[in-house]
């Protein structure tokens, strides 16, 4: 057991016959490093500027962070591209500065849970040095070469994930390397068993140090067969994953949380299933796809179907239902600010923001609040492609204008769902860039930050923070809410979200109006009646009525 953690409770839990964790009734939060807090006035957040704001996150009540990169890195995609394992970036700061993250941190009972990227590495990473200056060293062979293709091409036409084709030509070996991201993120090749033991070496390097546990990058990626041409969810992925288990997390007390774009309902619990010896959750993202035009991908507008949501929201609640664990999300770094992508970032803000909370904190699984989530912060609305910094939102501009979009379409599209919106500053105070920094900060803060603050919200009468502390100590407490399992109801109805939650005896009933307009509904049988109301975004109510009228974003949970 890592010394951060709770003491976990000997108990089995009904619902799952599973021993209690610590993660059970934590409830994560994600630091996006380059834009938390920024201590020396260059411009980037750091892990000091972190540490100086842990006072903020046990306000909050959260249990544990999850840290995005901070390793040594030359930042073509902000840290996802590692150049060394065992290092800190310098602009990020220190080794002694991470430890004494972590030691701060766990005196407030938070841990901290490192982001493993591991599919890929840096091209400046020293393995990819020698193994692009020759096939003879033993490096080589941790990447994935192909010879070209008969005309000399690459051996075939994969395209990446951040635009270009998938495969890079390097002169000095005559030979093709794959890269799923930019050409800048070699694919480790997994198959390479020295490999995989020098990543489980640096793994318990990291867990020797303190950490909580590990978020793994599109960990569906490295069981891939290039030349079968299958990249997600490959035949080697659950074996991987088991020896990484095996060699790495069996008998630590830690949390692991993989990424994966591919996991279905069809193989989710073969990553976080009981008696798999995997991973803990995965973070899985049909509910979010669900946003994005099926053909013409994230920039293309689609028109917000709620229906389409729940389904893929509530066919998760039902999977985890008896086996697994989930992890609850509808926000991170790649992702648009979630009150401006699924509600209303204007008139409705605050309610608005505590009303996704509401559903998302009273499912069953483990919530995720991305830094600034917390106080509604909202998309950047930039007018110009030059105010984007993020890889991909600039690769695909350039691919779609020679493709014949308009610019106005495009930043329309960016607008909504680039990753950028979230990598703005975290607002902290009405001070410029919003607090975060006394310099310039790498990326524009968000012109709003006088009105959306930290300071000014948790001063408001409607306080979004406040909803958020609430939602989070909540779940510490309840049983119902940790362990209950989910039910969903009105699910044909396009405006409302609403399920009940069941433990033994006990039931909660949570309602939710994803519109701006007033929405009266009959309620299902069995709920009217006097109720212990729990949680609210504008005003308690100690009833539930048979027909209950709701305001624009209102959402209520009771306890029956
Ligand atoms: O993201 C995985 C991934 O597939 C993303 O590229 C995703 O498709 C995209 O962001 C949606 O817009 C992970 C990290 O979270 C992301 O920040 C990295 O860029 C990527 O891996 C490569 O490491
Ligand atoms: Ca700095």
């Amino acid at each position: 057991m890592t010394a951060h953690a709770p003491p976990p409770h000997a108990a089995p839990n009904a619902a799952s016959e599973r021993t209690e964790r610590w993660w059970h009734r934590a409830t994560g939060y994600q630091v996006y490093p380059r834009s938390f807090a920024d201590s020396n006035g260059d411009g980037m957040g750091d892990i000091p500027g972190i540490t100086s704001k842990l006072g903020h996150l046990s306000d909050l009540g959260i249990g544990f962070i999850w840290l995005s990169p901070v390793y040594a890195s030359p930042m073509i995609d902000n840290g996802y591209d590692i150049a060394d394992y065992r290092n800190i970036a310098p602009e990020f700061g220190t080794l002694d500065d991470m430890d004494h993250l972590i030691a701060e941190a766990r005196e407030r009972g938070i841990g901290i849970v490192m982001d493993l990227v591991v599919n890929h590495s840096s091209s400046l990473h020293h393995w990819f040095q020698a193994a692009r200056a020759s096939r003879d060293c033993a490096q080589h062979d941790y990447y994935i070469w192909r010879d070209p293709a008969p005309d000399g091409g690459p051996p075939d036409d994969a395209r990446a994930a951040f635009g270009g084709p998938a495969w890079t030509y390097c002169e000095e070996v005559g030979q093709y390397y794959f890269h799923f991201f930019s050409p800048a993120q070699p694919d480790l090749n997994w198959q390479n068993p020295a490999l995989r033991a020098e990543i489980y070496d640096m793994m318990r390097w990291w867990l020797d140090r303190g950490i909580a546990g590990f978020r793994m990058d599109v960990i569906s990626l490295i069981g891939k067969d290039v030349d079968a041409r299958i990249y997600e969810e490959g035949p080697d992925l659950h074996p991987f994953l088991q020896e990484m288990h095996r060699e790495v997390l069996a008998g630590r007390d830690v949390l692991t949380i993989g990424e994966s774009w591919s996991v279905s309902i069809e193989t989710g619990l073969l990553y976080c299933g009981r008696d798999r010896d995997e991973l803990d959750m995965v973070f899985e993202f049909s509910h979010i796809r669900e946003g994005w035009h099926p053909e013409l991908g994230k920039f293309a507008p689609k028109p917000f179907d709620l229906v389409a949501f729940k389904r893929a929201l509530f066919s998760w609640q039902d999977l985890t239902r008896d086996d697994g664990w989930h992890a609850l999300f509808l926000s991170n770094h790649d992702l648009p600010r979630q009150v401006s992508f699924y509600a209303d970032d204007r008139a409705h803000r605050r309610p608005a923001a505590k009303t996704l909370a509401t559903v998302l904190h009273l499912l069953k699984g483990t919530p995720f609040v991305y830094q600034g989530e917390e106080i509604g912060m909202t998309n950047a609305r930039f007018e110009r492609i030059d105010q984007y910094r993020d890889l991909e939102t600039l690769n695909h501009f350039e691919e779609q204008i020679a493709q014949g979009v308009s610019p106005e379409a495009f930043l329309a599209g960016a607008n909504r769902n680039s990753r950028d919106h979230s990598r703005t500053p975290m607002q902290w105070n009405a001070a410029p860039h919003g607090g975060f920094t006394t310099g310039t900060p790498w990326i524009q803060a968000n012109p709003n930050f006088g009105e959306v603050n930290v300071e000014q919200d948790m001063v408001h009468s409607e306080s979004v923070f406040a909803h958020y502390r609430r939602l989070i100590a909540l779940r510490k407490e309840s049983d119902l809410v940790t362990f209950g399992h989910t039910v969903q109801l009105m699910q044909d109805d396009p405006d409302i979200i609403a399920f009940e939650r069941r433990l033994g005896d006990e039931r909660l009933f949570v309602i939710a109006n994803f519109t701006a307009q007033d929405r009266e509904r009959e309620l299902p049988q069995g709920l009217a009646g006097q109720a212990d109301c729990l949680v609210w975004s504008h005003t308690p109510r100690g009833e539930i009525p048979r027909s209950l009228r709701l305001v624009p974003y209102e959402s209520l949970a009771w306890k029956l």
